[in-house]
């Protein structure tokens, strides 16, 4: 089954993201971030999987937690032949960091198709949107992206059409 990997740095929305595309609180919202790299796997109506990523660039962690991380995002992204499409989330109240830039790259290394979801806008404004999708442009030309608020339930179904799209064509 075809899957689509959601990921980005620890805190920026990814489990309560995932939980507003399943419509059940099944990806666990942490308060502490950072704690976990394991790769969760949620099947959705035998269709495809939704593949929950550990989150990266997580300062407070040790450099033996960074390459236990390192080694199995690549494993997974080199040997991954059914992943579809990668979503990229990045907050968008803040510009782009370094460590999702490099993230960014090694998608583009391992060739893998991704999107660049911008999370939290109930809290953003259009200014640092735009600030950071200009960001992401000069470096990788045009991109697709979405905007989404997990609270606010805003640009879900966009991104549930397009995975839905993508995962039956
Ligand atoms: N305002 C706002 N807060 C959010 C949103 N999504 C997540 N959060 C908060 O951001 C924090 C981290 O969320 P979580 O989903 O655990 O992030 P993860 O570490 O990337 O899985 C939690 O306190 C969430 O309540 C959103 O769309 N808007
Ligand atoms: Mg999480």
């Amino acid at each position: 089954m075809p899957q689509f990997a959601f990921a980005g740095r620890s805190n920026v929305g990814k489990s309560s993201l995932i939980n507003a595309i399943l419509g059940r609180k099944i990806a666990y919202v942490s308060k502490s971030p950072g704690k976990t790299i394991l790769i969760n796997f949620y099947k959705v109506n035998d269709v495809f999987f939704i593949v929950d990523l550990p989150g990266y660039g997580y300062a407070k962690r040790s450099k033996s937690l960074r390459q236990k991380w390192r080694y199995i995002i690549e494993n997974y992204l080199k040997n991954a032949n059914l992943l579809y499409h990668v979503f990229v989330l990045v907050d968008s109240r803040h510009l782009p960091m370094e460590s999702d830039l490099m993230f960014i790259d090694w998608l583009k290394f391992y060739d893998k198709d991704f999107s660049v979801v911008f999370t939290k806008t109930d809290k953003s404004t259009q200014k640092s949107i735009s600030d950071g999708l200009k960001c992401l442009k000069d470096k990788y030309g045009d991109i697709n992206y979405f905007l989404t608020s997990s609270t606010k339930k805003k640009g879900i179904n966009k991104l549930c059409d397009f995975i839905v799209n993508k995962a039956t064509l």
